[in-house]
């Protein structure tokens, strides 16, 4: 039998290249798209992966004389080259594509007017030529794209978050009541999420128009950096974030421990946020490419989180587990400093998700690939120096110690 086309947008990055290695290994025609834009950031930042990864190419190859199955890899821009993206669909006529290719850090979005307006530019430009493309090319092609938990928002309102849709009543002028189903309305906490609510509505209107079938995964924050395969041969390891722009903020709290330095809580750490592991991240994505959705079906909204904590308990998780010493420090960021959350999440349930969670020994997992590789920390990118305003950027002056929170 023909194995299924897949094309995955922005496949050498952190979520990326270790889902072009699943759907290989479960029996996809995998094609990455990526423009090496991730890697070029970390030059312009000066900093690095944790882990040493391999150039596309080594990877490919390795993968290949592992197991024998071919990943062709194209290198541009989904932004600026439109018809090469176009040129593909139509010579490819992939079954699915999958959208990780945007700027996804929140802090980089915030940095300056350059980060901001290359968010933007990038981010939009990326989501909407996808959709042109598909609908120009006629093929008929499911879109995967990741989105994100943080399009919600985190206010806290005492209300499970549903997948996507809000029931709602509205009293109409005769006294009656309308019933209705809206898009959840969007809270996003920096320029980075507001693309990503952004992209939402081009979803709405390409599904309503052109009847395109997309799923949008609003994942929350991935940690770990490892997966089956990933784990195969060392020229396949992922990337993994550590510094102030890129590093989330599990993954930073293990390799700060690994590195011999305090745990960086923003704040007095009452941020509640929604976590995934990297392994369950790729399975599913293949659990939504195996379950489409239908022609004529309105754009199907998955949350894609296994777990709820707040960032001070995870410090005190890692801290127990490490030895490592925390500190609170004045929050870059303009956030709540305590929100409730919960999530609806029974969609990936359902279809078998078999969630991993904190405390099965991977914490420590990644504690050790943390300590293996930690000679190649740059121990002065740790701390976040992205302001969300000038005022904060004011008030942080001088204090790049720890505040008393
Ligand atoms: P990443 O930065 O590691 O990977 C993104 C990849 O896309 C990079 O390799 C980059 O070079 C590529 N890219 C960016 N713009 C491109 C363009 N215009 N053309 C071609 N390639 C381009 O990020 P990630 O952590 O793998 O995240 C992937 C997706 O998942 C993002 O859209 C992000 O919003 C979403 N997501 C990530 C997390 C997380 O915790 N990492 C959580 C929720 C959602
Ligand atoms: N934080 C700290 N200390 C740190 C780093 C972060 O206290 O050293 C806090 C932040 O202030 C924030 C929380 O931890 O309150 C999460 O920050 P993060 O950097 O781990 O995650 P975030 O900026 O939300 O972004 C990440 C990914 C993004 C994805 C998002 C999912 O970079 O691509 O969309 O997680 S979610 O948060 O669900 O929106």
């Amino acid at each position: 039998m023909e194995k299924k086309k897949v094309v995955v947008l922005g496949g050498d990055g952190f979520c990326g290249w270790p889902t072009a290695l699943h759907l290989s290994e479960n029996g996809y025609d995998v094609i990455v798209v990526d423009n090496l834009s991730r890697r070029k950031i970390d030059l312009d930042l000066g900093t690095n992966s944790l882990t040493p990864i391999k150039s596309m190419e080594i990877r490919i190859k390795r993968w290949e004389e592992l197991t024998g199955n071919k990943i062709s890899f194209y290198n541009f821009s989904v932004a600026d080259n439109y018809h090469r993206l176009f040129s593909l669909f139509v010579e490819l006529k992939p079954d699915a594509v999958i959208h990780f290719a945007e700027q996804r850090a929140a802090p980089y979005s915030m940095r300056d007017s350059f980060c901001k307006r290359y968010t933007v530019d990038n981010n939009l430009r990326a989501t909407h030529n996808v959709l042109c493309a598909i609908v120009e090319s006629g093929v008929d092609i499911h879109l995967v794209h990741l989105g994100t938990m943080g399009v919600y928002g985190y206010q806290t309102t005492d209300l499970t978050i549903p997948e996507g849709y809000l029931p709602v009543q509205v009293e109409k002028d005769d006294g009656s009541f309308a019933h209705l189903e809206i898009i959840y309305p969007p809270g996003p906490g920096s320029v980075y999420h507001t693309t990503k609510t952004q992209d939402a509505l081009f979803f709405y209107f390409y599904n309503k128009n052109d009847g395109l079938r997309i799923t949008d995964l609003h994942q929350g924050i991935v940690w770990g950096t490892m997966t089956p395969e990933t784990s195969r041969h060392e020229e396949l390891i992922n990337r993994f974030d550590y510094d102030g722009d890129y590093g989330t903020v599990l993954n930073r709290f293990l390799m700060q421990a690994a590195v011999g330095h305090p745990l960086t809580v923003h704040g007095i750490g009452g941020q509640t946020r929604a976590f995934i592991h990297l392994k369950d991240t790729v399975q599913c994505i293949r659990l939504a490419l195996e379950n489409p959705p239908h022609h004529g079906d309105r754009v199907k909204i998955f949350n894609q989180a296994t777990e709820v904590h707040t960032v001070r308990d995870l410090a005190r998780k890692v801290s127990e587990i490490t030895g490592a010493s925390i500190r609170y420090f004045k929050n870059p960021r303009s956030e709540a400093a305590e929100n409730n959350l919960r999530v609806k999440r029974e969609k990936f349930l359902s279809l078998g998700l078999n969630p991993t969670t904190l405390d099965e020994g991977l914490m420590e997992e990644v504690f050790e690939i943390a300590n293996k590789y930690k000679n190649r920390c740059l121990m002065d990118k740790i701390i976040c120096t992205s302001t969300w305003t000038k005022n904060i950027a004011v008030d942080m002056e001088g204090k790049e110690s720890p505040d008393s929170a």
